[in-house]
C-alpha cells in the first residue's frame, strides 16, 4: 500500500467523525445571506460549498492547509499535493514513495496517442489535453469498484488510485500534446530519474542546459496547484465528482472550465496583449506609453487580461513568485521588463474604473513572459500547464469529498418570475 493511502486511512476517520458530529450540533445555524445582486452575479461572496484543501482569503491570497503560499513557493509539486491532500508536508521518505507511486502508473495506453494523432491538426492544445484525459475514462478504479458494490465508506479509495492514475500521466500527455501540436517532433519518453516537474519539462524537448526552466516548471506547477472551491474549474469538477461520475470525466469537465478566457485561458491572452504593447510601441513601452493602450482596451469593451478577480482584493501572492523568479532569472529580458512595467501602470488605471472590484494582477498576468523567455512561444499552450498543476487541486478535492461522504450538489434555480414574488416587485 502506498504510504499515501496509509496516512489517509490512519488521518481521515476521526476528522470525518468530528466533521459529522459538527455539522449535526450546528446544522441550523445560518453561514450566508444570498441578495437578488448574488443570485443575478455569479454567486459571488455567497458561502455554500466546502473545501478543506485550500481557502483564498481576498487580503491574502492562495493558502495551502494553513500555509500561506508564499511560505511554499521552494515546494515541489509532488510536496504540494500531498499537502493538499493529507494537511502535512511529507517527509523525504513520503515524498520518494509518492514519486515512486508516480513512476509505477506514469506509462499513457498507446490509443491516447492515437487519439491525439487523429484530432484535427489546428484542434486548441486544451481540447487534445482534455480529449485524451476523457478518453481513458474507462480505466478507471472508480468505476469498476462502484460496478462491483463497493461500500461509500469507501469510495475514497479507488478515487485516490485515480487520482494517482492520472497524475502520473498528466505530464507526459501534456508534453506530446505540444510537441504534436506544434510540430516539435517525435514524443520524448519519459526519464524515471527525473521529478513529476523536471521530466514534463524533459518530454517538453525544450533545451535547457542551466536547469533553469525546469525550475520554473517546477515553481509553475506548485503555484497553479488548487485555488479552494468556487473557481469555475473547482467547482465544475465537483458537481460533476458529487454525481459519482469518475475523476476522468469530472476532471475533464472541470479543465474545460479552466479553457475560459475568464478563468484560465487568461494567461494565454495576457502574454498576447503585453507583446502587443511591444509591437505597437517598437519595444518595451514607456509607462505613458502602456497608459494609453490599457485605456484603448478598456475604451473598446475588452477586458485586460491578468488583471482582476473575483476574490481577490490584493495582488495575486502567485504573481508575486513568478515577478520574483523573473527578477532573479531575467531581469534584462524586454518581455519581463515589460511585464513588470504593465505592474506599475494598471493597476493604477483599473482602480479609476469604478465598477471594477479588484486593480490587482492575478496568476496569468507574469507567467507567460517566463515561459516565453525559455522558448515556449506557443500562448495557447499555456492553459495546459495551469491544467496539469490544477489537476492536483481538483483530485484532491474529489478524494476528500467522497471520503466526507458529501451528496450530490443540488442548490435550487428560481425563474426571474419567482424571484419577482419573492422581492415583491
Ligand atoms: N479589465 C477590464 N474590465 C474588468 C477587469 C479587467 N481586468 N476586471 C474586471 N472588469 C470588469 C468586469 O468585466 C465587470 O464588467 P461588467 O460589469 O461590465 O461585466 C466589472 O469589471 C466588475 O467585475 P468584478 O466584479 O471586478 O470582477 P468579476 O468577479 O466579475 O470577474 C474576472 C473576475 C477575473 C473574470 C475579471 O476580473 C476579468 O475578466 N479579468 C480579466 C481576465 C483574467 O485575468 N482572468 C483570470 C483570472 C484568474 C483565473 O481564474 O485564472
Amino acid at each position: 500500500m502506498s504510504l499515501l493511502k496509509a496516512k489517509l486511512e490512519h488521518t481521515l476517520p476521526p476528522i470525518i467523525d468530528e466533521i459529522r458530529a459538527f455539522v449535526k450540533e450546528k446544522a441550523a445555524s445560518e453561514v450566508s445571506k444570498v441578495t437578488l445582486a448574488q443570485a443575478y452575479g455569479g454567486l459571488r461572496g455567497v458561502k455554500g460549498l466546502v473545501c478543506d484543501t485550500s481557502e483564498v482569503p481576498p487580503d491574502k491570497g492562495l493558502v495551502i492547509r494553513g500555509i500561506e503560499l508564499k511560505n511554499l513557493t521552494d515546494k515541489i509539486p509532488e510536496e504540494i499535493f500531498w499537502l493538499l491532500l493529507t494537511g502535512d508536508l511529507p517527509n523525504d521518505e513520503e515524498l520518494a514513495d509518492l514519486q515512486k507511486e508516480y513512476k509505477a502508473r506514469e506509462d499513457v495506453p498507446g490509443y491516447v496517442w492515437d487519439v491525439l494523432d487523429a484530432m484535427p491538426a489546428d484542434s486548441h492544445p486544451m481540447a487534445m489535453f482534455n480529449t485524451a484525459i476523457l478518453v481513458m475514462q474507462k480505466e478507471s478504479e472508480f468505476m469498476k469498484a462502484y460496478n462491483s458494490g463497493i461500500q461509500k465508506a469507501d469510495y475514497w479509495k479507488p478515487t485516490l488510485e485515480d487520482s494517482l492514475n492520472i497524475l502520473a500521466k498528466l505530464p507526459a500527455i501534456g508534453a506530446y500534446v505540444y510537441r504534436k501540436r506544434f510540430g516539435k517532433g517525435e514524443r520524448i519518453d519519459t526519464d524515471k530519474s527525473l521529478d513529476w516537474g523536471a521530466n514534463y519539462t524533459h518530454m517538453l524537448g525544450i533545451p535547457d542546459d542551466s536547469g533553469d526552466f525546469a525550475r520554473l516548471m517546477r515553481l509553475y506547477l506548485t503555484l497553479h496547484c488548487d485555488h479552494e472551491g468556487g473557481n469555475v474549474s473547482a467547482y465544475s469538477a465537483s458537481t460533476i465528482n458529487s454525481a459519482l461520475s469518475d475523476l476522468y470525466y469530472s476532471l475533464c469537465g472541470g479543465l474545460n472550465g479552466l479553457a475560459g478566457p475568464l478563468h484560465g485561458l487568461a494567461n494565454q491572452e495576457c502574454l498576447g496583449w503585453v507583446l502587443e504593447t511591444m509591437k505597437q510601441f517598437n519595444g518595451a513601452p514607456t509607462p505613458e506609453e502602456l497608459e494609453k493602450f490599457a485605456w484603448d482596451t478598456l475604451n473598446s469593451g475588452k477586458v485586460i487580461p491578468g488583471y482582476g478577480h473575483a476574490v481577490l482584493r490584493v495582488t495575486d501572492p502567485r504573481f508575486d513568485a513568478f515577478l520574483a523568479f523573473g527578477k532573479e532569472y531575467m531581469p534584462d529580458d524586454p518581455v519581463f521588463q515589460t511585464v513588470s512595467r504593465v505592474f506599475d501602470v494598471v493597476p493604477n488605471v483599473l482602480r479609476q474604473v469604478k465598477k471594477i472590484k479588484d486593480p490587482w494582477p492575478n496568476v496569468d498576468a507574469g507567467s507567460g513572459a517566463l515561459l516565453y523567455h525559455y522558448g515556449m512561444k506557443e500562448f495557447s499552450y499555456y492553459t495546459v500547464l495551469f491544467s496539469v498543476s490544477r489537476a492536483m487541486g481538483i483530485c484532491a478535492q474529489a478524494i476528500i469529498t467522497r471520503a466526507y461522504g458529501l451528496p450530490i450538489i443540488r442548490p435550487k434555480s428560481l425563474p426571474t418570475a419567482k424571484y419577482k414574488e419573492l422581492c415583491g416587485a
